[in-house]
């Protein structure tokens, strides 16, 4: 493959689940790379400066570019550097990838902080390595920082994004469910959409790879019930376009049918749900999927726009593979819900088009507050 010219820069967290996501997925594309681990103040006075966000992964270009948000971003290499794809040339096989990587990313995001920062080993854990890493400040002490973080995460990633006693089961078995159907699926071949890796491998690997393989308590479960799964993660991430000589699957299989029905019931109804109470200028809001009431879930702008552009890559289908693409979605319950209430605009990206980040000057106390209490994480800025 000709290189190009220049090393992209890839900022990430080792623990953190879209790192995880990117860095597999420039390596299998063999983009030429430098990585870097952020300090938390470099994040605090670089990165978010660049990008309007205190979030990894984020990426520089040789050209001094910087990039934000694996889907744009993954998109954006696509056209960049062409070889290998990793989405099929047949646009209803690609919307169907484009919509499970989106399920991958959002939906297994809650189960995922859940096993991390709601189990005692894993918390003690993973705080302690954040404060020995991009955390760590001279004169607080390391124990501080991580109870402090622990805090933080708890109220905002699991009490904040309602796991409780009465949700538990349901975000657990969302974990669960996904390790059963991709350990079927990997039963006889080696990636998710055949012999090659597609966008849907790098969306799941995101939470599979850094979180579920790695912490204590998934990491357990997937190598007891799941070693398929465990060997898919370290496979995806070794993978190099240039090494693997794989296809696609012909046509889109029985066994994406448990993810299309969960998507269906589950992550296409929330995300309807998070439309609306933005529409309506709702702080929080409840959402009832799966016979499971999620209350007080915080409305999630990006999730809109997630929401927003499934609908645009569906209308933007050639007729005759919105037809098919319909019958997929209508066969598992997924089509009402990813339109009722409409096309509700996220409003996102007026200054600037993904994955290129929006410039911003943020103010000294901006910084300092971000510094001592973290981002938001379901804000823009
Ligand atoms: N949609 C973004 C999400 C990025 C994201 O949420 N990154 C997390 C780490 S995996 C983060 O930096 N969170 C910052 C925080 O929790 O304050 C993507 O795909 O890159």
């Amino acid at each position: 493959m000709e290189k190009k010219e220049g090393l992209y820069t890839l900022y990430l967290y080792h623990i953190s689940y879209f790192s995880g996501k990117m860095e597999a997925y420039l390596h299998y594309k063999e983009v030429p790379l430098k990585i870097e681990e952020p300090h938390w103040l470099k994040m605090a006075w670089e990165v978010y400066n660049e990008t309007g966000l205190m979030k990894v992964p984020v990426v520089k270009t040789p050209e001094g570019e910087w990039l934000q948000d694996t889907t744009p971003m993954i998109l954006w290499f696509e056209e960049k550097f062409p070889d290998y794809p990793i989405l099929p040339e047949n646009p209803t096989h690609a919307f169907i990838l484009k919509l499970l990587e989106d399920y991958a990313d959002e939906w297994l995001w809650r189960p995922a902080l859940h096993y991390r920062w709601s189990f005692k080993e894993d918390a003690m854990a993973l705080s302690q390595r954040f404060s020995e890493t991009f955390l760590r400040f001279p004169v607080i002490p390391n124990a501080l920082i991580a109870w402090n973080l622990r805090l933080r995460q708890n109220r905002v990633y699991i009490k904040g994004d309602g796991v409780t006693k009465e949700t538990k089961d349901h975000v657990e078995s969302i974990y669960l469910n996904n390790l059963k159907w991709l350990s079927d699926i990997l039963e006889t071949q080696p990636f998710l959409f055949g012999t090659s890796p597609s966008l849907m491998d790098f969306g799941f690997y995101a939470s599979m790879k850094k979180h579920f393989s790695k912490d204590p308590t998934p990491s357990k479960i997937m190598k007891e019930k799941a070693p398929k799964v465990f060997d898919w993660v370290q496979r995806l991430g070794q993978a190099k376009g240039g090494e693997i000589e794989g296809s696609f699957m012909e046509t889109i299989p029985e066994s994406f049918g448990p993810f299309l029905k969960d998507c269906g019931e589950a992550y296409l109804p929330y995300l309807r749900d998070n439309a609306l109470a933005y529409k309506s200028d709702f702080k929080s809001f409840h959402s009832k999927v799966q016979g499971v009431t999620y209350k007080n879930l915080s409305v999630y702008p990006y999730r809109v726009w997630c929401r927003e552009k499934l609908q645009e890559a569906f209308n933007a289908l050639p007729e005759k593979n919105k037809d098919e693409v319909e019958d997929i979605l209508n066969k598992y319950g997924c089509m009402t819900p990813l339109f009722s209430g409409g096309i509700i605009p996220s409003n996102l990206h007026k200054s600037n088009t993904p994955p290129f980040c929006p410039k911003k000057s943020p103010s000294l106390y901006k910084k300092l507050k971000l510094a001592l209490f973290g981002t938001a994480w379901e804000k823009e800025d």
